[in-house]
Formats: structure tokens, sequence, C-alpha cells
């Protein structure tokens, strides 16, 4: 029965989306307005007390004996990549809000639990990731979110706004140490480790931290005709030069763990019949070992430095951010390692490549990770999927690990 409710709120939250092409519920769009009302409406039907803190993260709380106790709290989030997959970010979600039903039919706990949404976890709209933990954390860069703007030019300002909240004014979101116990998050491996070593559940060590960079590329537009090839300043070729750089300079730093990505690409004018005249893209670089991750940014540097040289294309590189990678709670692993010892369930200690809003939380509270296998670690793709036992599996070691924090 239980497995029954939680696909259906997994395939209800799945309808709100833009376009048909896997699940795309961007921060501050329609379909995230949609997926966050109903939700709202199943955390008051559970009987949850539900408040929106002023940077939009959704809170429900169930009460506990003691209301001066610091609250034990679990969440995710809703939002998406573009064509991404229905249960990154809702497994946390779902499966957080049947723990807690499950652990109000078992009746009262000494601490209250909080089971909270967090906006806008994904930076594919915006530029930046995790705005409401980094708001809950006390951490929002309000200087810097203040400029931020999507592709269509919609500023962060103006989509808080929608939203009905003030982006200047979402430092009231953040809680102080003494507020909370302990945060956990259920949430998809999104990688093939539990998968190949058939664990059934993955304890978080590390989440690695990402540095995310824009590059700009100036080259000079020109007629692709007329214009002959050695006189040429083709900020495309400049670009793919870079791509390539970087492709083999993670794969260098690769044995430490770090990755390199360029996802994303604007070519201006953008048309088959002008010299590119400037390139824009945007680097995704994740890692666990720091000193990797500064040596792979002074690679890059230096290559781009060569390649703007050689091809007397000027080359601009903006760091936009660059996170610490962060430590789980040893007492939360442990507690975690014991209850899946405890149940009988496969686990294996890990890092996690992906970055999660835990890795936020645990700047506040001591915060752990629960992790469960999706089919080939595929994520942030229409494809994404999990086999039903494993949500339950998840939600068994989240529902005993609640009870214990809170009781
Ligand atoms: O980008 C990430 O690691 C996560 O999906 N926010
Ligand atoms: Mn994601
Ligand atoms: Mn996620
Ligand atoms: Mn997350």
């Amino acid at each position: 029965m239980e497995d029954k409710w939680v696909i259906e709120l997994i395939e209800q939250l799945a309808q709100f989306k833009e376009g048909e092409i896997g699940i795309s519920r961007l921060a501050f769009s329609q379909a995230d307005r949609q997926a966050r009302e109903h939700i709202q409406g199943r955390m008051k039907d559970a009987g949850l007390d539900v408040r929106i803190d002023a940077a939009g993260n959704i809170i429900g709380r169930l009460a506990g004996k003691d209301p001066e106790a610091p609250a034990v709290a679990t969440g995710s989030h809703l939002d998406t990549v573009p064509h991404g997959g229905k249960y990154d970010g809702v497994v946390g979600i779902a499966g957080g809000l049947l723990a807690i039903q499950r652990l109000q039919a078992r009746g009262p706990l000494t601490h209250p639990v909080e089971l909270v949404v967090f906006i806008a976890e994904e930076a594919s709209r915006f530029g930046y990731s995790n705005l409401g933990s980094k708001a809950m954390n006390g951490t929002a860069n309000i200087h810097a979110w203040s400029r931020a703007q999507d592709h269509s030019g919609i500023t962060l300002k103006q989509a808080f706004l929608k939203q009905g909240l003030d982006l200047s004014a979402v430092t009231a979101a953040a809680r102080k140490k003494e507020e909370l116990k302990g945060f956990v998050e259920l949430h998809i491996e999104q990688s093939r480790i539990l998968e190949k070593t058939g664990s059934k559940i993955g304890i978080v060590e590390w989440v690695a931290a990402s540095t995310r960079l824009k590059i700009t590329v100036e080259g000079t537009a020109a007629h692709s005709g007329a214009t002959p090839m050695d006189e040429r300043q083709d900020a495309l070729v400049s670009a793919s030069m870079i791509v390539l750089a970087i492709q083999e300079i993670s794969l260098e730093q690769s044995t430490y763990g770090t990755v390199g990505t360029v996802g994303a690409q604007i070519v201006h004018p953008g048309v088959m019949n002008a010299v590119p005249g400037m390139v824009e893209m945007w680097v995704d670089i994740r890692g666990v070992d720091h000193d990797s991750i500064i040596q792979t940014l002074q690679d890059i540097k230096d290559a781009i430095s060569t390649i703007a040289e050689e091809q007397h294309t000027p080359v601009a590189m903006e760091v936009l951010s660059s996170e610490k990678p962060v430590l789980m709670d040893e007492h939360m692993v442990e507690t975690i390692e014991n209850v899946c010892r405890s149940r009988g369930v496969s686990y294996r200690l890990m890092n996690s490549g992906a970055g999660h809003d835990a890795m936020y939380m645990a700047h506040l509270t001591p915060t752990g990770m629960i992790l469960i296998p999706c089919k080939n670690g595929l994520s942030h793709h229409p494809e994404e999927s999990v086999a039903t036992e494993d949500i339950m599996t998840g939600i068994d070691v989240l529902t005993e690990m609640l009870y214990r924090l809170a009781k």
C-alpha cells in the first residue's frame, strides 16, 4: 500500500512539467509553482503545520512533545534540470513525507520533525544552485544573485517576485544552529557505484563541490563566404580547442575523482553564414580533492591563455562560484550504518559527485545523506528510473534515522 502511495505522489508531481521530453520543471517556473502548491496540500493532508520561509523554502512540521526541542529535518528539492527525470530530488520529498507519516502513526516524539522543500536547488536556470539551502544556512549571496538572469533575460529578482518573494529579503530565512538537531537527505545516487557493487544503500561521506566558470571568447564576426581562412579570428574554433583542453585536463585529474564538463555554449551571431564573433560557455568542475580542483583550474587558465594567443582571440574566464567539498557528520554516518546493519540492508560508504542541499545544511546542523541506486546511474535524463523496492528501502532507513534522532 505504502509503495503505491509513494509512486502515486511521484507520478503526480511528474505531471507538473513543461514540454514532453522528460521532466522540465525549472526553478520558479509555472510547473515548479504547481508542484510546490501540490506538495503543500499533501503536507497539510498529513496534518503537518506548513510555512514558507523568506527564501521560499516550504517547511512542513510535525510537532514534538517538547516544543522547545530542536527539530530533526529531512528534505530535498522539486525543481529539475531541463528534460530531467522524475526522481532527482522528488524521492527525498515523497519519501520524507511518508517517513513522517509513519512516525506520526508510531506516536509522539520528543523533537519536532520537519520536511523541507528547498527552493531552486538546480543551477540550470540562473547559474546559481541551492538558493534555498544557502539562504537557510545564512550564506545567501544577494549581491551575485541580484545580477543573475536566465537565457530569456528574466532576472532572478523578477522570478522571486513572481513567487511572492523579495530577493533582497531572503536573508531572513537564515536559521540558528540551535533550531535544528540534524538533517538527513534521501536522494538517488545519480551514478553507477551502488548498481555495480550491488549495495542497496549509499552512505555519503564527502559531497563533491563545484567550481563554476563562464568563459567568453572574443573573435571577429565576418562573412563566411568572403573571408579567407588565414584572415579569420573564429571564436568557435578557439572555443572548441578550449573544450578539448578542458576534457584532457579533467581526464588527467580524474584519478583524484575530479570531473570537468562544458555543458552550455552560445555562439554569436550563431548563423551558418557568419564566422562566429563571440562564444559564451559555462563550465562545471567537480571533485572531492581540493588540491586537484585548484590544479585543474590552473591548467585551464594556462590552456586558455595559450589558445587565446595562438588564435588571436582574447578569452575571459569568470569564476561564477567555487565551493569546497563537504564532509557529512561522522555520527550521522555511523547512525545510518547502524540502521542498515540492524535492518540487514547492504550498504557502502561513498562520496557523492552530485551536489545536494545537504552540503549547505551541513554548515548549519549535523547532516547525513542516504543514497539509493538509480538504473544505469542515469540522471538529469528523461530515462532516469528507480526500482520501487529501492525507494522503499531508502524510506525504511530514513524513517528509522528520523525516529532515532527525534525520539
Ligand atoms: O548539479 C548538481 O549536482 C545537482 O543536480 N544540483
Ligand atoms: Mn539534479
Ligand atoms: Mn538533486
Ligand atoms: Mn539534493
